[in-house]
């Protein structure tokens, strides 16, 4: 039998396989990897600016504050590699600060976020030699060698670390560690442990921006997938599970009901959930252990005084 241009186009892609299998465990989940299509990056912007979401404007103001104490661990000539393609307020924060900057290197799996990213930095900064990795660097990768001769920085703001377990974070920070090499510092952005209701309100916000963000999820896998998923019969949760010190979000079924993907059914029970993502907050000693384990040491870290949120500056063990 031939297959329609839908079952061709989605064959076996990744985001199907990584779907089905996290739909059939005992424990529904869906990587939160899997939020950022186009429509789930808008509502992430819109996240950002909404009152009751601290960490991007915390974080913002926290670099603005201690970019130039950041300068002065930054040595001539160094590149500044970015996780992620940047290119955003936080990565000039940086670059404005540390003039001392020859080299910036975005990386990123999105190839036209990275160009166009890429692009506006090389023009805003002429003196800065631009050069930009497509790639997943939860992957082994290489820097080029004209970057590796360097000393490198590394660059991750945003406390999207805090959307892996810790054992995932110590693995992409080893791989991170691999990838900048001996003597290599590293800027990482965390979202530190406060208070419940604070982190509550961040994740289920009053205007239904963060529910949108989550069932765009289904939103995403009705249209890609061929699903059917109701948009209707689930329900956004935010959760704090204290004991592993992380934010979950859940998609909660309102009713029994089977959710169909191609050719695949799911039984959803009422009240059972799919688990979207972990947001884990962290303290002083978490991080470092966690750090410590891919590799790195703390040589120094700043935390804003209004959330508590942390830039930590690591050293290549
Ligand atoms: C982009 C992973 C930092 O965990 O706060 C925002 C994503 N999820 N609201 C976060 C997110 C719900 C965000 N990160």
């Amino acid at each position: 039998m031939r297959m329609t241009n839908l079952a061709a186009a989605i064959g076996d892609s990744p985001f199907r396989r990584d779907v089905i299998a996290g739909l059939s465990a005992t424990k529904k989940s869906i990587p939160a990897k899997y939020f950022y299509d186009a429509e789930g990056s808008r509502l992430f912007e819109e996240i950002t600016a909404l009152p009751e979401y601290y960490p991007t404007r915390t974080e913002i103001a926290l670099l603005g504050k201690v970019a130039p104490e950041i300068a002065r661990h930054i040595r001539p000539a160094s590149a500044l590699v970015e996780f992620g393609s940047g290119a955003s307020v936080k990565t000039r924060l940086v670059l404005d600060a540390a003039p001392q900057l020859g080299a910036y290197v975005p990386i990123d799996i999105s190839e036209t976020a990275l160009s166009q990213a890429a692009q506006a930095i090389a023009a805003d900064y002429p003196d800065l030699r631009v050069s930009p990795i497509a790639g997943d660097f939860t992957k082994p990768m290489a820097l080029p060698e004209a970057i590796r001769a360097r000393p490198v920085v590394g660059f991750f703001p945003g406390s999207t670390i805090g959307n892996f377990t810790p054992d995932e974070a110590s693995a992409l920070l080893a791989r991170a560690r691999a990838l900048l090499g001996d003597g290599a510092a590293f800027l990482v952005g965390a979202d530190l442990v406060k208070p419940v209701e604070t982190l509550l309100a961040a994740y289920d916000d009053a205007q239904g921006v963060t529910a949108a963000f989550n069932k765009n999820l289904l939103v995403r896998i009705n249209r890609e997938l061929d699903g059917d998923f109701d948009l209707d019969a689930f329900d956004h949760r935010a959760v704090w599970n204290a004991e592993d010190s992380r934010i979950e979000m859940h998609l909660v079924s309102a009713r029994a009901q089977t959710a169909r993907i191609g050719s695949e059914s799911f039984d959803v029970a009422a009240g059972e959930t799919i688990h979207t993502e972990n947001s884990y907050k962290f303290t002083q000693p978490m991080f470092a252990a966690i750090a410590e384990r891919g590799g790195w040491r703390i040589e120094t870290d700043w935390v804003s005084d209004a959330q508590p949120f942390a830039t930590f500056l690591l050293r290549a063990a």
